[in-house]
């Protein structure tokens, strides 16, 4: 048995799936595949995951995507199902080469979505699992297209009309003829109780019969209620040969959006009236609800900051600027991101938007502003019910308010009452620690050293967090192949508690990282966004990977040159926390170097040769690894040897010799802070490019540790009531001038400066009446006048102030 498992283990991880699917894919329940499976720690509590792989693997939430089971063949014209999640069966098919296939259903949930298989309808014996990937984050081509998605989504308000056009790839559908339903969301029953729950339903068929064509287009016709009452929905487009609205056919569904094109006949002849009464609705429900703005993330206060914070916030995909998008629901603004996380409590979502300078956009001063989530977008586990659905919540609770309130109608101050900007004011930045080229460090307080051990260690242990992330190195290479006295950073592994296992590792593709979850390699054709347990995958392109947990803490990892770049961004409640060798988190670079038994090394006096010591110290173990040992290599010199090797002694200091033909070149492209580690990268390795890349990875960290620097806000300032205010900027040092409008005296301050402290100088500047004034500093002698003179002016002025108000609304969006 040993020989077999060993065997298996030498060839790819795919094939030690498979293995482990036939050990343990056969019964449910306990399986005893531990022993044999060595160090794959996950394969019994996931062998789920293992056992039937399929392709594609992943797809739309909504369903509807046909995928193949691989490996596995069934005898032709048999019958297969396939139940997901426990509960939902679908139907299956045996195609002509005896493929099994099944249909991806409708869940309101993403991420894996566990199912088992049947060929008799009795006995499911065979499992696997479903990725589900949320509507906004699946690749374009795998769904349908509303043509001018503006035209669609005001269609009925005033000018906005005509015919209506929608696209698909017709390969995603493999009849000839099909129908095009809408299908509706919405919510219903008490809000946060038990009774609030979703509803995915078939509305009606809008064209039958049609020839897959990949093109629809037709004139809408308001509808009568109660169907008019559905405002949010998507198209689905299926064969034509099952019968209307069937659940998990084969189909292609479109973006969800506001159903403006379907409401009754009342919004076609007055839309702003319309719209104003639901927003007017959605404002009284909101005051019932409970409030949940002040458990959500505070925003970063710069781009800067918002861009380098990666394990918290995310771009959000509508307004991105390395994509040039145009920022549709805020105007003004260049970026957005998301928070990442879903808040505790009410799983609500955070927004933040920044312009062109890298200040916030903030809804007091701006109708591009950006706006916190009732519903996170992207929902949040366990998912299922409101209001954390995936991207249909959000769309109920602060999407389609935001139709009535801003877009069909002129009223938007409503919904940003309930839904104001985070002005940064309790924002702490993450700190980050980084391992690169031949490894160097540089702990999460700053000090840098390096460390060429050759083995697999802990770059950060934080126990009380359940967070782990651990690296290994191997010795460099020449370009003719020889083995240097130098090590690289060659993969990375992290889990935070029981999180799936997360492997980042190097490739022989040059600069091609390749993600394992549990032991499995990830594909990230579909979509470059994953939702796996308790942690999400990024990779927009093979050098690049996230990953992110939910505590926040974030890891970055590059391919750059032939090395590998790993930062690790912890947020402020790690402080205290954190050990390995990116140091104790504390703000005080002295006593990071820490070892495993407690000691702490001196930095000023320890030697290159003490560094190692302290390395070697935080060498992981077979129990402990997280790392995956699939190849030969792998299990001969690190699984089976010492976890960090004592004889591969490293070269600890840099010999520069004038007469290399490396050196002038060298010399030349290494300068300034970050140097030595420039230099000695480039001479053990005999490569520009990996000096370069140490380079580039090192200046990049130091800019990414100056964009966390703590930046004051003293936080949005309300103008004066009657009055005005020039000046958007909330920072340290910025200035906000005041003003009166006409008829008001102006007293306090003209310009307040935010101070260091976080507070605004001066006292409250005020707008007084000067009607008022002028009769208070006027004569006493007419008493009688003087009462008449008040009733008059108390009248006019309440009229002038609700005139005034109303000119504050209108200028505030
Ligand atoms: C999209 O529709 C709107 C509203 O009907 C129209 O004003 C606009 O010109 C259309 N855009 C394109 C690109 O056709
Ligand atoms: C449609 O999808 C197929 C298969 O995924 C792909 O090869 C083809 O290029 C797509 N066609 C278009 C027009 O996008
Ligand atoms: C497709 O629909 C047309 C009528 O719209 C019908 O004549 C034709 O038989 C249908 N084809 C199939 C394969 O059902
Ligand atoms: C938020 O405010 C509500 C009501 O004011 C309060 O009950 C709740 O404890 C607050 N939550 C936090 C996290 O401060
Ligand atoms: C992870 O585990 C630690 C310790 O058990 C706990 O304090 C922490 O809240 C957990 N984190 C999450 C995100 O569940
Ligand atoms: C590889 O290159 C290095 C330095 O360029 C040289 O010292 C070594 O002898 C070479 N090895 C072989 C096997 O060619
Ligand atoms: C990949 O990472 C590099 C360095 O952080 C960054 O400059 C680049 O924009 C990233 N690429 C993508 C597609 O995100
Ligand atoms: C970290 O520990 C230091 C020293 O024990 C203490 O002063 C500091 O308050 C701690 N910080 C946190 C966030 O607990
Ligand atoms: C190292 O630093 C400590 C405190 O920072 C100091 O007391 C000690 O004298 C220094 N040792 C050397 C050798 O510089
Ligand atoms: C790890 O486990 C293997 C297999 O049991 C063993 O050969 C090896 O010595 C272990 N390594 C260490 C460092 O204990
Ligand atoms: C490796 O390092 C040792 C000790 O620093 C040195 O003696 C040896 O020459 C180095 N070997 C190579 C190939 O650089
Ligand atoms: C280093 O790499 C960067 C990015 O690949 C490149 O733009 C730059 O020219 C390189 N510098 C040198 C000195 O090779
Ligand atoms: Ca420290």
């Amino acid at each position: 048995m040993w020989i077999e498992v060993i065997f298996t283990l030498l060839t790819t991880s795919r094939i030690y799936a498979q293995t482990c699917a036939e050990q343990c894919g056969k019964k449910l329940g306990s399986c005893s595949c531990h022993a044999t499976c060595v160090s794959l720690q996950n394969c019994c509590s996931d062998y789920r995951q293992f056992c039937l792989a399929i392709s594609p693997y992943s797809g739309a939430m909504l369903g509807g995507a046909d995928f193949t089971f691989l490996d596995v063949t069934f005898d032709v014209g048999s019958k297969i199902l396939c139940r997901f999640n426990g509960d939902i069966v679908v139907d299956g098919y045996v195609d002509e080469d005896g493929s099994g296939h099944c249909i991806s259903p409708l869940v309101l949930e993403t991420g894996w979505v566990p199912f088992e298989v049947s060929t008799d309808g009795a006995t499911y014996n065979r499992q696997g699992a479903w990725l589900s990937v949320h509507p906004g984050k699946l690749s374009a081509d795998l769904k349908a297209t509303l043509v001018n998605a503006t035209q669609w989504q005001y269609y009925g308000t005033p000018d906005v009309e005509g015919i209506l056009r929608m696209t698909w790839n017709t390969s995603l559908i493999k009849a000839g003829n099909v129908s095009v339903e809408l299908w509706g969301y919405r919510e219903t029953g008490e809000p946060y109780s038990s009774s609030w729950m979703p509803e995915f339903k078939y509305l009606y068929t809008l064209g039958r019969d049609l020839p897959n064509s990949g093109e629809f287009s037709f004139t809408p016709e308001p509808m009568k209620k109660p169907v008019s009452d559905w405002e949010l929905g998507c198209l689905r487009v299926s064969s034509s040969s099952e019968p209307d609205g069937k659940r998990d056919v084969e189909a292609v569904w479109s973006e969800d959006h506001a159903l403006a094109w379907h409401l009754e006949e009342k919004f076609r002849q007055d839309s702003a009236g319309w719209a104003l009464e639901k927003c007017l609705q959605w404002d009284k429900l909101e005051r019932a609800l409970p409030q949940f703005l002040n458990e959500t993330i505070d925003c970063p206060c710069t781009l800067a900051q918002a861009r380098a914070d990666t394990g918290r916030f995310h771009t959000d995909y509508g307004c991105d600027i390395e994509k040039g998008s145009v920022c549709t629901y805020h105007p003004g603004s260049v970026h957005c991101v998301r928070a990442i996380q879903a808040s505790p409590k009410y799983a609500a979502g955070q927004q933040c938007c920044y312009d062109s300078t890298g200040a916030q956009v903030l809804t007091g001063d701006s109708i591009g502003g950006s706006t916190p989530d009732r519903g996170h977008d992207w929902g949040s586990p366990p998912f299922k019910k409101p209001p954390r659905v995936p991207g249909l919540s959000h769309w109920i609770y602060d999407v389609l308010s935001f139709y009535y309130c801003c877009l069909w109608s002129d009223n938007c101050h409503y919904y940003f009452t309930h839904r104001p900007s985070s002005d940064c004011r309790t924002y702490q930045a993450p700190k980050p620690g980084i391992a690169f080229g031949d490894p160097h460090f540089v702990t999460f307080d700053g000090f840098s050293y390096t460390f060429n051990g050759k083995g697999e260690y802990y770059l950060v242990l934080a126990a009380e967090k359940g967070l782990t992330v651990q690296g290994r190195t191997e010795p460099v290479k020449l370009p003719n192949g020889t083995s240097t006295n130098a090590t690289r950073l060659s993969a990375v592994a992290m889990q935070e508690n029981a999180s799936d296992v997360i492997e980042v590792r190097l490739t022989d593709r040059e600069d091609h990282l390749e993600v394992l979850k549990n032991q499995e390699v990830l594909t990230f054709s579909q979509q470059s966004w994953l939702d796996l347990r308790g942690v999400f995958v990024f990779s927009p392109v093979p050098q690049n990977v996230t990953v992110m947990f939910p505590t926040g803490a974030g890891v970055e990892v590059r391919a750059r040159g032939g090395a590998m770049a790993t930062t690790v961004l912890l947020p402020q409640d790690f402080e205290n926390h954190t050990l390995g060798m990116l140091g104790r988190m504390n703000g005080d670079p002295s006593d990071d170097l820490v070892s495993s038994n407690g000691e702490v090394f001196p930095l000023n006096q320890t030697e290159a040769e003490e560094l190692f010591q302290f390395g070697a110290g935080w060498a992981i173990t077979n129990e402990t690894s997280l790392f995956t040992y699939d190849t030969t290599h792998l299990l001969n010199e690190y699984y089976f040897s010492a976890k960090h090797d004592p004889d591969f002694i490293p070269a600890f200091s840099l010999s520069e010799d004038p007469d290399d033909p490396l050196y002038a070149n060298v010399s030349r492209m290494c300068l300034g802070p970050g140097s030595w580690f420039c230099k000695y990268d480039a001479f053990t390795s005999r490569s520009l490019k990996m000096g370069n890349s140490t380079m580039v990875s090192f200046t990049s960290h130091m800019s990414a540790m100056r964009d966390l620097e703590p930046v004051v806000s003293c936080g949005w300032l309300a103008p004066p009531k009657n009055g005005r205010k020039e000046g958007t900027r909330y920072l340290e040092g910025s200035k906000v001038n005041l003003s009166c409008n006409s008829g008001y005296l102006l007293h306090g301050p003209e310009e307040r400066t935010c101070q260091g402290d976080g507070v605004w100088s001066g006292e409250a500047t005020q707008c007084i009446s000067d009607n008022v004034l002028g009769i208070v500093l006027g004569s006493v002698f007419a008493s009688l006048a003087l009462i008449a003179a008040i009733v008059v002016v108390v009248h006019t002025n309440r009229k002038r102030k609700r005139k005034a108000a109303e000119i504050q609304e209108k200028s505030d969006l």
